[in-house]
């Protein structure tokens, strides 16, 4: 058996796949109350007061930080390692330190996933965008190191964005930047639309996954859609997978719902 875990927000959030964003204490209570094993955060702005005070009711709540989301400074504050400008570079490197340092108790993974922005302009300027990745990813590893965290690449589809959309490509990127505490999540809607083969893709990461967003091809809950995830179970079986099935899914038709479909799911698996 996996264990579990569901993604919650601490803050509200434009349209996105996450329950209770902005009502953290209803999101860990029904965790709790459902016997999740641990919780995703997406965490915003790691300063915010919010942050801490969700840090202390997690550490006292017998649940554990399976992974945490960062996308929110890219998606809510343009914040994107793509960036040429020094000063988001350095406002972004801050954050990512603070949400590592979150993570460290837990020793969760943090995951590279929309955070990574989009790559814009003309091919040169692409390269060097990739560049200031590469270079980015390789500080947030360094720093990570101290704390035993390791950051995960998630690979998105190409409707979100237009750079690292599979699981191959993930595994470039990890291979370029060359840290040992650099791995991959998967996310099956996203896996989805993009790979040939979601049972031999999550095979090929392997020893480098991190975490699994098992979340069904419409987004809402695994067994909500078509996605066949007794065969996923069995790849992570055959791999010896030790990390988390995380529900990282849309709130419908509301977010308790949805969570009560996804542990229900889980435990049939
Ligand atoms: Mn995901």
């Amino acid at each position: 058996m996996f264990k579990t875990s569901m993604a919650i927000s601490p803050t509200p959030t434009p349209f996105a796949p996450l329950l209770f964003a902005g009502d953290w204490r209803r999101g860990l209570a029904t965790a709790i109350e459902l016997e999740f094993d641990g919780v995703e955060v997406s965490i915003r702005d790691p300063h915010d007061q919010v942050v801490e005070d969700l840090k202390g009711a997690i550490q006292s709540s017998g649940l554990v930080v399976s992974t945490v989301a960062t996308g929110q400074s890219y998606y809510s504050d343009g914040l994107s390692p793509t960036s040429f400008d020094p000063n988001i570079q350095s406002k972004l490197l801050d954050r990512m330190k603070a949400i590592i340092d979150f993570a460290a108790p837990w020793k969760a993974p943090v995951i590279i996933g929309g955070v990574r922005g989009k790559l814009e302009g003309n091919p040169i300027e692409q390269k060097a965008q990739i560049s200031r990745v590469l270079e980015s990813i390789r500080m947030y590893t360094e720093y990570a190191e101290a704390s035993s965290v390791s950051l995960a690449i998630e690979p998105i589809n190409r409707y979100e964005t237009n750079f690292i959309n599979t699981i191959s490509e993930a595994l470039e990127i990890i291979n370029q930047v060359g840290s040992e505490n650099l791995g991959i999540i998967s996310d099956t809607f996203h896996m989805n639309i993009e790979e040939v083969s979601l049972a031999e893709s999550l095979r090929m990461a392997g020893p480098w996954l991190k975490g699994v967003h098992f979340v069904d091809n419409n987004r809402k809950a695994a067994g909500q859609g078509h996605i066949d995830f007794h065969e996923l179970t069995a790849v992570l079986s055959e791999i010896s997978y030790q990390g988390f099935i995380i529900a990282e899914i849309l709130p419908l038709p509301d977010s308790r719902t949805a969570a009560k479909q996804a542990i229900a799911f889980f435990r049939s698996l």
